[in-house]
């Protein structure tokens, strides 16, 4: 994995650490993971007998405007989890906070920067592109079962981290702006792809939140924001868990398969390997359904076929839109990164519907099975 250099020094980070119920004597730290978003390390600790291992995160406050709420989300979505898997016999586990000396679930250092630390998990590991179907179905469980065991959350609704994140409309209308505006004069080498846009506008459309069951869901659910088992490769914490609010379960299982059952990283250069694996789509849909089928309306099932098009267009435009802004949002590690993105996308979004029939037929296949009829 890319390692990246650290935008805090280690003593910012010790001195944010030290805040947070952590066990034993600080060793070392690095940079962890390659979300675009959020700024994520890992932490060593030595303790009697073993070295404790810590994920410390920033949130990005830019993005998430309001990251107290964010955290009273993700404290009550991991309590509730937690229990959850204390009461069954599953191999999922929960992400788990650590709290500050305070009591609190994040600590706000002197640069008005949100810290929060959680447990590493041991014995897992995640993947940009899968290497095996049997990841992909495991995957797909593991984010179907999470959507199942935060059906019966209680309390209030979560609050929205981000106010229409899966709004394709808007997103597309953010776009158009952001071609109007022309901040960095970077239109004229895009207008292919801005044509592609606004040729398939329609996608826009086809799936709002307003028009399905609202269900708590998780929003960002990448295959690498799974944690699988090193050795047996089952399902064994989803994580990211910023964006999980009300929302669409049709927007998880879309990105799911927009990142699994896609034959290339997300940011490809070479578009010729940018294809949609059928064979790994059959084993999102089978391992979806044999965890999340029974919960989903007919009118979800119907769309399960759609849906990858319309994630993937979604993205498009915001790596688009993005990148006509100058690359304020998504990190970039080289110039041109978030073109590259988009051109993926769109090349992926290509061969989905090229393979819309036969998508739409596995659905069929395997929701007219007995276990979900
Ligand atoms: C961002 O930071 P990361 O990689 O978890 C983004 C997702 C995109 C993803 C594309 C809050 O997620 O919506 O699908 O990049 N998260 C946010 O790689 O915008
Ligand atoms: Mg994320």
């Amino acid at each position: 994995m890319l390692k990246v250099l650290s935008k805090f020094t280690q003593d910012h980070l010790l001195g944010v650490a030290k805040n947070f119920l952590i066990d034993g004597v600080f060793q070392s730290f690095e940079t962890h993971g390659n979300g675009n978003v959020n700024d994520t390390y890992l932490l060593y600790y030595d303790s009697a007998d073993c070295v404790n291992r810590y994920t410390l995160q920033r949130i990005n406050h830019e993005v998430f405007k309001n990251p107290v709420g964010l955290m009273e989300n993700f404290s009550r979505v991991t309590r509730h989890l937690q229990e959850k898997f204390a009461n069954v016999q599953s191999n999922l586990q929960s992400l788990s906070l650590i709290s500050t000396n305070k009591g609190k679930s994040f600590h706000q250092d002197s640069e008005g920067n949100y810290w929060r630390v959680t447990k590493f998990i041991d014995g897992g590991r995640s993947f940009d592109v899968p290497e095996n179907i049997q990841q992909a179905y495991q995957a797909a469980k593991a984010f179907g079962e999470f959507q199942l065991n935060l059906t019966d959350l209680p309390g209030d609704p979560l609050i929205d981290t981000i106010p229409d994140f899966h709004n394709t409309r808007m997103r597309f209308e953010d776009l158009l702006s952001a071609v109007e505006r022309d901040k960095v004069n970077r239109v004229a080498e895009v207008v292919d792809l801005i044509d592609f846009a606004v040729g398939r506008e329609s996608l826009s459309d086809k799936i709002k939140c307003e028009n399905f069951p609202l269900r708590v869901v998780h929003n960002d659910t990448k295959l690498n924001n799974v944690l699988l088992h090193k050795t047996t490769g089952e399902g064994m914490c989803v994580v990211d868990l910023d964006t999980v609010m009300p929302g669409c379960a049709l927007h998880d299982f879309g990105d799911l398969v927009r990142t699994a059952a896609c034959s290339a990283f997300e940011d490809e250069i070479d578009l010729d390997k940018v294809r949609f694996e059928a064979d790994v789509f059959v084993a999102i849909v089978r391992g979806y359904l044999e965890s999340a089928g029974n919960m989903l309306d007919q009118i979800e099932i119907e769309h399960l076929a759609l849906a990858p098009q319309v994630i993937t267009y979604e993205l498009g435009l915001r790596f688009l839109t993005d990148y006509l802004d100058g690359d304020p949002y998504f990190k970039i590690n080289r110039p041109g990164h978030n073109l590259d993105r988009t051109r993926a996308q769109f090349k992926l979004l290509t061969s989905l519907e090229e393979h819309f029939s036969k998508m739409e037929e596995i659905v069929r296949e395997f929701s007219s099975s007995k276990a979900f009829a």
